[in-house]
């Protein structure tokens, strides 16, 4: 239990169950011998093994008598009248699949078939009729229909070649260590196993900032080691992608300057992009970060983002490559006294002029808001400006700002507020998951990206209940409107098994945490009150007068950013209306964005009907006392899962729980001796 995270197998313990899975499942048959395929086969025969006890026969789709599993393609010759899934196949887009259970009949006996409309699909779906058994489910009466709604589900690895990784709080990298690949694979193939599980069909495996090293990783240098890398995703439907650095053509390949405009760049890169094909056919493309936080990129010489990204477009384009790009780009060298520069404001600045100027196969990779993935931000006003150009949403599972996995914050809750949210540029109906997907304006590529929170770490997330957002994150990737209680049900019988009583309290835990945490946190939307650099534990002033945009300009008299259009920095004008004319207006910014849009005095009255100050007291003392109830509640479940397990949990939310007290205490003392106003309650405060 933790280290197999959701795809943890164990005997089924209700005979009867056990025996129908066993029965129905004697046996499997494949259409094809393609890797996937095989892979799906391996795949059941050990999830059987280990549920039932039995290996199932593996057998030709011809020999009926047993009743079997059919793995299969759509249209594959050998399919024959075994995969009768009839009128539901035009329903299916390429990963897709049906899963069917038939009763036997005519000397054939019972089946269950699983098709898919590549044998992607039909690995998805083996996955799923697993999961069934995993949570002991029925399987003698399936009908399920399923296809994946966004393109591209990516995750980004923010790892470096020396083995640490940017933002990761879970150990080292899986994939690096002393400037090189790891040599045993084994975890790779874990790893990928985990992600194909949930969907994944694309991976970044570097960092976005590319450092010296692994700015050779397109090179030569590490063909041999990328081809082995990108075989053991590609057996489990996986594309491999490179985050690279733009001044690669100066760095790797000797020339004077890396102008997206100059031929000799030009040809640089369609060399580049040939070797690499020729290594890896199915390579997937670029993951690009420029012009930010001080990476090179196209501004060096005058060109624009379009210009760039348009150019390694170009050398990527007769491969089938894709260039993600990324519109994370803001001024990072600001005055704190100069209020007119609105890092918010930044990406939609950049962006928006460039709107349809991309080439086809280049992808918008945009942040869910327009900071940087605080606790609680607005969506990012680039959904649904953007139009004429291919977008991927931006998450964040590793948890920067959101307690490094030694907080509980579980993020479904967010990310599902952020897929749903509307952003009225189309009528009704243009939420960020209909745009992300590429729906709302009909585009060709669409879908989600996220930086992942895995590392060495045993349990793979540090904390072992954050394992949780990397499966949530891949089911949402899937499907944006499954519900956050459902996800995470899965999540919970799946890793934990399927007691009621542990069911019960994770869910608790689990759903609570995001609101938890943003009570003892930075209040109201303004985020950001958090130690510079490593970004853990509260500093209210730790970024106030720092070159990076993120200030919350409290003083003796009030707090917030003005970013109106009539006496502020006019970001609320990015938005379309309704929206717009809502986060503007002091009277209809709803509470949990107020200090993000407005700045206040403390007396001010909120929605809520607290005023500011009091709002601040009172959240803090809410949120200390609700994570230190977090850790009464696990309790609860103790000798119900794994000892090590429980503890490791434990140990977590115990120094949550005293981190949360510092954070309560800080952030309540600064505003108390800030605004002179005193709690209505007279707790103590410093
Ligand atoms: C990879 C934030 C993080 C950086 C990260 C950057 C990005 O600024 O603190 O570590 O760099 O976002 O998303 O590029």
């Amino acid at each position: 239990m933790g280290n197999e995270a959701w795809l943890y197998y164990n005997t089924v313990e209700d005979e009867t169950l056990r025996k129908e899975y066993q029965v129905r499942c004697s046996a499997i048959a494949v259409t094809g011998r393609t890797e996937l395929l095989s892979t799906a086969e391996r795949e059941l025969t050990e999830a059987l093994q280990a549920m039932t006890g039995h290996t199932p026969e593996v057998v030709h789709l011809r020999d009926r008598q047993i009743p079997s599993v059919i793995i299969g393609v759509l249209g594959s010759e050998d399919t024959g009248a075994d995969l009768e899934v009839g009128a539901e196949a035009a329903r299916i887009g390429d990963e897709g699949y049906i899963i069917r259970s038939m009763a036997g009949r005519e000397g054939m006996a019972d089946r269950i078939v699983v098709i898919g409309k590549s044998d992607r699909g039909a690995l998805y779906g083996t996955f799923h009729l697993i999961r069934l058994m995993q949570m002991r489910e029925p399987i003698h009466d399936l009908h399920i229909v399923e296809t994946p709604a966004n393109g591209l589900r990516m995750i980004n690895q923010w790892d470096n070649m020396d083995g640490s990784i940017e933002r990761g709080y879970a150990g080292k990298s899986i994939f690096y260590k002393n400037n090189g690949f790891v040599e045993d694979l084994t975890r790779i193939r874990e790893y990928a196993r985990l992600l194909s599980s949930v969907g994944i069909n694309a991976i970044s495996i570097n960092n976005v900032n590319v450092h010296e090293e692994e700015t050779k990783l397109i090179t030569a240098v590490y063909e041999n080691k990328l081809t082995k890398v990108a075989d053991v995703f590609r057996a489990y439907g996986i594309q491999l992608f490179l985050s690279i650095n733009f001044a690669s053509p100066i760095t790797v390949g000797g020339l004077p300057t890396a102008d997206p405009l100059d031929p000799s760049v030009r040809h640089w890169w369609h060399e580049r992009a040939s070797s690499l094909y020729q290594a890896i056919p199915d390579f997937g493309g670029f993951l690009v970060k420029a012009d930010s936080e001080f990476r090179p990129g196209p501004f060096t010489y005058g060109r624009d983002h379009a210009d760039g990204a348009n150019m390694l477009a170009e050398a990527l384009a007769p491969h089938g490559g894709l260039v993600i790009w990324r519109c994370f780009v803001y001024n990072c060298l600001q005055d704190w006294r100069d209020r007119s520069t609105d890092r918010a404001r930044a990406a939609y600045d950049h962006f928006m002029p460039l709107d349809g100027r991309f080439a086809d196969n280049v992808i918008l990779q945009i942040k869910n808001g327009p900071m940087d993935f605080q606790v609680r931000e607005p969506v990012s006003p680039l959904f649904g400006g953007l139009r004429d150009t291919n977008q991927v949403l931006e998450l964040q599972i590793t948890q920067e700002y959101t307690g490094q996995q030694r907080h509980v914050c579980y993020l479904v809750p967010q990310w599902k507020e952020i897929l749903d949210s509307e952003t009225y540029a189309a009528g009704g109906g243009a939420t960020v998951a209909r745009i992300a997907k590429g729906a709302t304006f009909n585009r060709p590529y669409g879908g989600m990206a996220a930086v992942s929170n895995i590392g060495d770490d045993a349990c793979w997330t540090g904390h072992p209940l954050a394992q949780a957002n990397l499966y949530g994150y891949g089911r949402l990737a899937w499907s944006p409107s499954l519900s956050a209680e459902r996800i995470t049900s899965e999540w919970i019988r799946l890793s934990l098994g399927s007691d009621p009583a542990v069911e019960e309290v994770v869910t608790s835990i689990l759903m609570k945490s995001w609101g938890i945490y943003e009570n003892y946190t930075a209040p109201l939307g303004v985020g950001w009150m958090v130690n510079p650099n490593h970004h853990y534990g509260p500093n209210v002033d730790g970024y106030e007068y720092s070159k990076w945009g993120t200030y919350h300009f409290a003083d003796c008299r009030g707090i917030g950013v003005d970013r109106t259009i009539e006496t502020g920095t006019g970001y609320t004008a990015q938005y379309h209306s309704p929206r717009r004319e809502m986060y503007n207006s002091l009277e209809s910014c709803p509470d949990e964005l107020l200090l993000f849009f407005h700045h206040v005095p403390y007396t001010h009255v909120l929605h809520s009907g607290k005023t500011v100050i009091q709002h601040i007291y009172d959240s803090h003392f809410e949120g200390a006392e609700a994570a230190a109830a977090l850790l009464e509640d696990w309790r609860s479940i103790k000798g119900k899962i794994n000892e090590d397990y429980f503890e490791l949990v434990a140990s977590r939310l115990l120094e949550q729980r005293e981190h949360a007290k510092e954070w309560r205490d800080i952030i309540n003392t600064y505003f108390y001796r800030k605004s002179g106003i005193a709690d209505l309650q007279n707790r103590l405060i410093y």
